[in-house]
């Protein structure tokens, strides 16, 4: 009820809504919109009340709760259900949890915090309170477990319509999976899986988004970037989710009814790395030459100077 309490006063940004308002569109007391609006105060919105005109908005915090990422979300089942923590180890433990209990497909699960936010390969990803979003998506895809990286790819594409939609930056991606604003690291995507050999049970794609920091730890200051710093002013992480999380599904519908080669497509445009000259650096060496795609797999195909095709399954691109 709070998020569409939320809802009703955004879309009323700056106007007063009535209490009578309030009350008839949520069916509740007046009583009861008080309570609300003072759980919103205290939750660090500024409200303004005055008599016979209402309730209005002044400020709103930027903050990643349920009520935020439900208020004005346009999707039909992905975030619909919003797990929201303050600080935890990571998203996706929690997920792999929730998934095991058989929640509803599109779960979302988002902290302000992670303290052990995972990477891919065992690396660890730097997730501080409050800057970022932080969050693991639950699917249940009738499709067969080899097919699931192609959800990574999937998920790459929305990142980047979905943060194109939000704040208007273009983004990159490199392969495998990096997403790239200005040649820097902007997020980070992590896709695991609970299944059998022939059948997969949940999904978890974690999306880890550098919003609102200003510096990164020395490990990463050369090569991290986050909106706020290419934006020059704070980027609204809720807007930022809510935007990804409409583009996510309607690419999954995509996808499950036309199959990847739409999403290989639109993953192929949207790639730096493919259509020109680089070098793979794999565990057995290095391999020059032009990159002319990827497999339905996400397999780079890489063409060297005399003609063959090398499949890279691990590598550093440099350009
Ligand atoms: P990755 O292995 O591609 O990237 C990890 C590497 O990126 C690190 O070794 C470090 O060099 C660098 N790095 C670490 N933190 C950051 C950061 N905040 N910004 C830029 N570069 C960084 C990518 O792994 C997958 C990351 C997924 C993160 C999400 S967050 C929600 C979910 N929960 C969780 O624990 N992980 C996922």
């Amino acid at each position: 009820m709070r998020s569409e309490l939320l809802q009703m006063l955004l879309d009323h940004q700056g106007n007063f809504v009535s209490g009578e308002a309030i009350s008839q569109h949520l069916g509740c007391s007046r009583t009861a919109v008080w309570k609300h609006i003072e759980e919103l105060r205290k939750a660090g919105y500024k409200l303004e009340a005055a008599p016979r005109k209402g309730y209005r908005i002044i400020h709103q915090p930027n903050l990643l709760t349920e009520n935020e990422i439900k208020a004005g979300l346009k999707t039909n089942y992905i975030g619909k259900h919003v797990v929201y923590e303050k600080s935890v180890s990571s998203t996706q433990e929690i997920a792999h949890r929730l998934a095991r209990e058989k929640v509803a497909e599109g779960t979302i699960v988002v902290a302000d915090e992670q303290v052990g936010g995972k990477g891919r390969l065992g690396r660890a990803w730097f997730s501080p309170i409050g800057t970022g979003i932080w969050m693991s998506m639950i699917l249940k895809p009738k499709i067969p477990p080899q097919r699931a990286p192609q959800l990574t790819l999937l998920a790459a594409v929305a990142v980047i319509r979905g943060i194109h939609a939000a704040t208007g930056l273009h983004c990159d991606i490199k392969w495998p999976n990096d997403i790239l604003l200005k040649g820097k690291k902007l997020v980070g995507i992590l896709t695991e899986m609970q299944a059998d050999p022939d059948q997969i049970h949940s999904v978890i794609i974690g999306i880890g988004i550098n919003v609102n920091q200003k510096n990164f730890p020395d490990e990463i200051k050369e090569i991290a970037t986050s909106l706020s710093l290419e934006k020059g002013e704070d980027v609204n992480r809720a807007l930022v989710m809510q935007s990804i999380m409409a583009e996510f599904e309607q690419l999954y519908e995509l996808f499950l009814k036309d199959g990847f080669l739409p999403i290989k497509q639109m993953w192929e445009a949207h790639a730096t790395t493919i259509g020109r000259r680089i070098t793979a650096r794999t565990v057995s060496g290095a391999i020059e030459g032009f990159a002319k795609g990827i497999t339905e797999d996400g397999v780079l195909l890489l063409e060297d100077d005399f003609g063959t095709i090398h499949k890279i399954y691990s590598a550093d691109i440099d350009f």
